[in-house]
This record gives C-alpha cells, structure tokens and sequence, in this order.
C-alpha cells in the first residue's frame, strides 16, 4: 500500500490521493451491454437462454428456480447458518421497519389539509451476484425492505453454475425472506429481462442490487431509458475508509482494510490517521494478515491502487474523508462518537474499536447496499423508503380555499399563467355568489 504524508503533497498528488480506481465505460462495453438489452427485448427467453449458455456454461430447461429446487437447497445449509441467517434477518428487518417512513397529515391552513400517502412498488427486481462468491446476505438487505414496504411481488435473479444450479444458500435466504420467484439469470441480460420482462421474467418498475461492470452499465441504460426500470443506485466498487488514532490497534485495522480488498481486486481501501508509528505498524499486520487469507491474490490487486495517508490531525482526517464520500466509514479512533456530528458524507458509519465494517455488511441491522464512489455525497443507502413512493394529497374546503386562493392567485399573475389564476377566481367567484 503506498505511504502518504498528506501535508507534503501537492495539489495533483492530492488529488490522485484520493482518486478511485477509473471505472470501465469503454465504448466497447456500452456498445455490448446495448446490443445485449437489444437482443433480449428483441427475443426475449431464447436470448436468454443462449446468452446463459455462452456466458454461464449452462443449458436450461427452465429459468425459473422450481420448488423442487428450492426444497433440495435446504438440506445443503448447515443449522448454524440457517440460524445465523434468521438471525440476521430479524435485525435488519427491526431496524429497517422502524426507520420506514411514514404518513403524515397537517392542516397547513384553516380548511387546507395536506397528506403524504405511501404506496409501494409494485413489482421489483433484486439483482444478487454469485462471480467471486455468493453473497446470501445481500439477499435479506434488499428482500427485507422490499417485504416490509408492502410489494405486491419480489423477485430475484442470480447467475446459476455450469450444471445449472444456483447457490443454496442464496435460495434458502430468498426462501425465508418472501421472495416470491427466482430467475437462473446472471449478468446484464438479467437486468435487461427484468427492465423489459420475457416470457418467463416478469417486468419489474424497479431493480436492486450489486454487480460487476455488465450489470452496472445495463443498469444505467436501463434506468434511462422511460420504459425500462428504476434503479436503487449508481454504483462503482465498494469501498472503505478507516480513520484511526495512534490508540487503535493495528491488527483490528488491517482486519477492517482487508476485509474489504478481498471483495475484488476493484475494491479501495484508505486509511487516514496522524499516527506514523500506527501506518508502520498496520503495514505489518497487513502483511502477517494477508499470508493467512485464501483470497490474498485479490487483496493484494485491491491494495494496490488503496493507500495509507499519514495526516496533521483527526480533524484533518475527516474533513479529507468527506471530501471523499467513503461508502463505509469507520471512526476507531477514542470518543468516536464525538466525531459522527462532523460527518457530512459517508454511506454508513462504523463508530469505535468495536464496530467493524462486517457486522454491518452482515447483521447489526443497517443495510450494505450503500452509495459508492463519491455517490455518498448525495445519495443514501436502500432501505424501505427505496421501495415506496410517497404520494402527497391535499383536500380544500370552501374556507379553506377562500383563504389561501389569493396568494395562489398572486403567484399565478405573476408568471403570467392565466388559466391557472381562473382555476383560482372561478371557484372564488362562485363562493361569492354563495354567500350573497
Ligand atoms: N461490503 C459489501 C457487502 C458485503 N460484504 C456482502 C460481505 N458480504 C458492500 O457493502
Ligand atoms: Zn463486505
């Protein structure tokens, strides 16, 4: 990982300090992933199915996950998992369910009253990858809220092997938190079939989920296109952002900054602190780290481009890592919560020596489908407000449009919309003729 002293760089240095990694846009890919979607829409499930063939290796008879199917990966998840799982689920539903937005209603005027209503999604699609490893808990991150919001049907997509089985542990997790049909299908052509429907894939109004380069660009294609899908969020590689104080321990460090390297060699991972004696000493736990992790090939890719920036302060440290917008922060510093009110940008944040990123990722009860590369600025994380719309009503009685007509009346001249000022006086005029 490269050394940084944060203070001795110039301004290009800064910025390639905290640069990310460039994410392949290539006309190549645009160009494929377009031809792909075009194709699928074009023929629908025999597109899908010679694309699973070619990409996937498998020939299938349905794309559909069968009952039968779904009965015969249960067996094959151990009990502590299934426990774990369960587990997991229930805390990430407690927190997901209480932080659910809400309806409200104000009577903003004497005879006006103004509402939000909630309305789910009706149809949505969860994208869940297998690639390097499947990932089960990214099921309950986006099933859980889905459930919870009221969608009238969840379904999901993932990539099945060469003998044409998806992973039981990500069928198992689907099982038991509703989702209602899983789809064989990997790679753009599954959110292509999910934006547009085939035969055998629904149309869905909006998409969820991870991905690698494929899926993220059908993803941006999709969601600009008005009759393909929503999306939940731009995304980029995940990663993380440690700031530590020369108290923290070093090996609980490396630990945090590999556990997001071994994600792919794509991954960042930062650490920002003022202690020197604390870079020296992460750089030697990394190292001891790293002989014992069977997926250091990758790590070592993603800490590569990841580095270690030695700062004048904490102060300093945080005010570089808002500049940065990390997808999960963590504070191992002392007093960490002291710290959470100078956090303006950050996708999640992991305060103290003992909150890791991996508790998160897995079931303290937050979600980890969080905004990454610099999207953290303006976005959040899914939760069950991705998946409502909040509807807003408002009712006017006589009184109550008697009162506020005149200033819409006001505002109406003077952008000079007349019929919208008549919309307005008409109703006026007829109260008055009332009354008299
Ligand atoms: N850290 C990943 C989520 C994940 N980690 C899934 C383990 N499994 C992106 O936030
Ligand atoms: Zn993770």
């Amino acid at each position: 990982m490269k050394w940084l002293v944060w203070n001795e760089l110039d301004a290009a240095g800064r910025a390639a300090a905290l640069a990310r990694p460039a994410q392949s846009q290539s006309e190549e890919l645009v160009a494929g992933v377009s031809r792909l979607i075009a194709q699928v829409r074009a023929d629908g499930d025999a597109t899908l199915r010679a694309l699973t063939r070619r990409y996937d290796g498998c020939e299938l008879a349905s794309l559909q996950v069968s009952a039968e199917e779904f009965a015969a990966a249960e067996p094959q998840v151990g009990a502590q998992l299934r426990a774990a799982i369960a587990d997991a689920r229930d805390r990430i539903a407690a927190f997901h369910r209480a932080g659910a937005p809400a309806p409200l209603r104000l009577e903003t005027a004497p005879g006006v009253v103004c509402e939000r209503v909630l309305r789910p999604l009706q149809r949505v699609g969860l994208y869940v990858p297998a690639g390097t490893a499947p990932l089960p808990s990214t099921v309950l991150m986006l099933a859980v809220p889905a459930r919870l919001a009221g969608c009238a049907e969840v379904i999901m997509c993932t990539p099945a092997n060469a003998r044409g089985e998806c992973d039981p542990v990500v069928l198992y997790a689907a099982k038991l938190c509703g989702v209602d049909r899983v789809f064989k299908l990997g790679g753009a052509q599954a959110i292509a079939a999910m934006a547009y429907g085939s035969e055998s894939v629904p149309r869905c109004d909006k998409l969820f989920g991870p991905g690698n380069a494929w899926v993220t660009e059908a993803k941006r294609q999709v969601a600009a296109d008005a009759h393909g899908a929503a999306i939940d969020l731009p995304a980029g590689p995940s990663e993380v952002l440690v700031i530590a104080d020369a108290a923290a321990d070093a090996d609980f460090v490396a630990a945090d900054l590999l556990s997001q390297a071994e994600h792919g060699s794509d991954s960042q991972a930062l650490l920002l602190t003022p202690s020197a004696a604390l870079i020296a000493a992460v750089e030697a736990a990394l190292e001891r780290q790293l002989g014992v992790l069977p997926r250091a090939a990758l790590a070592r890719q993603a800490l590569a481009h990841s580095r270690l920036i030695q700062t004048a302060d904490l102060a300093q440290a945080l005010e570089l890592s808002n500049a940065y917008a990390p997808e999960h922060l963590i504070l191992n510093v002392e007093n960490a919560r002291s710290w959470l009110d100078g956090v303006s940008n950050a996708g999640s944040v992991f305060l103290g020596a003992w909150s890791p990123e991996a508790v998160g990722d897995y079931c303290s009860g937050t979600n980890h489908v969080l905004p990454t590369y610099g999207y953290a600025r303006a976005w959040s994380g899914v939760s069950v407000a991705s998946f409502v719309k909040q509807v807003t009503v408002q009712e006017l009685s006589p009184a109550g449009l008697r009162g506020i007509g005149p200033c819409a009346q006001t505002l109406a001249r003077a952008e000079q919309l007349h019929a919208h000022e008549r919309a307005v006086g008409l109703r006026l005029e007829k109260l008055a003729e009332k009354a008299a």
